[in-house]
């Protein structure tokens, strides 16, 4: 299955067959104050180096999300699309809870986005639905609902296929609804990572979307967070994972060793292209 993701010209695909498509997550205030207070005083100087350094280790598709107590994300959301788009050329994730700030962002936006997030509660599907299918734009679906997060992997799946289905009623194609089964902190909770590695391998076979997570989501209030990130990545990408919101300037090396291991790199060439690009 494929998902067609469009910047202003440029196309990227994300196929179900691999190779892995990075979403660079570093557009995100959590942990970035600078972000804010640049943000805050109408600089987007900060925002655009984000992005570059992102695109130049390897994101295909860039995160963005301005969200922090107080902002008014109806109206910064669309302002950094638009800064964004005008400098680059990639697909763009809109991140933000709030409906009202993803479809105002949607109506500047040039090409195909994706919607970061929907999930099964219901007024949020109601919701969102019907904007994804106005603007064209694809979905990712979280797997929670109205009864919250549940540790159960059958059950985190018939959430995906109930918003699948919802979204397909609605008129958007099944290859635009990309899977998100959660990625929760290990140091919380032992089985977390299991949990989520037996979600994408049920997904994966019983669904065949697309997937996502916010991979670096497990190794939070840990120390070598970059070791463990590894770890989960490989196995989750051996697994299914084909889209994986991360920081590309820490994993983009370990996901193309992973593509030419899962024999999705003839000769090496993207490999040995990261690599070079490196020294
Ligand atoms: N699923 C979906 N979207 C998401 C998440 C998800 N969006 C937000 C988040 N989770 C993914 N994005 C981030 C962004 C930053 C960090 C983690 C996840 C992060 N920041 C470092 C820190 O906290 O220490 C900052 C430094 C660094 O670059 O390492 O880890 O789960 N659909």
């Amino acid at each position: 299955m494929k998902t067609i993701l469009k910047g202003k010209s440029k196309e990227v695909i994300i196929d179900t067959g691999g190779p892995v498509v990075i979403i660079g997550e570093s557009i995100n205030p959590t942990r970035r104050k600078k972000l804010v207070t640049t943000l805050q005083q109408n600089d987007f100087s900060y925002v655009l180096e984000l992005a570059e350094n992102q695109i130049k280790a390897g994101a295909d598709i860039l995160d963005v999300n301005v969200g922090y107590p107080g902002v008014d994300d109806i109206r910064l959301l669309p302002e950094v699309v638009k800064v964004l788009q005008d400098r680059f050329d990639v697909p763009l994730c809109l991140d933000s809870p709030n409906p009202k700030a993803i479809e105002a962002a949607l109506k500047i936006a040039a090409g195909k986005c994706l919607i970061n997030s929907v999930n099964g509660k219901e007024a949020l599907l109601q919701e969102i639905i019907p904007v994804a299918e106005e603007y064209g734009a694809a979905v990712i679906g979280l797997c929670m609902d109205d009864d919250g997060i549940t540790n159960d992997p059958e059950k985190r799946l018939a959430i995906a296929e109930k918003i699948i289905g919802r979204a397909v009623k609605a008129g958007i194609s099944p290859g635009d609804v990309i899977v998100d089964p959660l990625a929760m902190a290990v140091s919380a909770e032992p089985q977390a990572c299991l949990v989520t590695l037996e979600t994408i391998k049920l997904v994966h076979q019983k669904l065949g979307h697309n997937i996502t997570m916010g991979a670096s989501n497990i190794s939070f209030g840990l120390p070598d967070r970059e070791s463990l990130n590894a770890a989960f990545m490989a196995v989750s990408i051996y697994n299914g994972l084909t889209c994986p919101i991360a920081n590309p300037e820490k994993i983009t090396p370990l996901v193309r060793a992973t593509d030419l291991v899962l024999g999705r790199d003839e000769f090496a060439m993207r490999f040995v292209e990261c690599f070079q690009n490196r020294s």
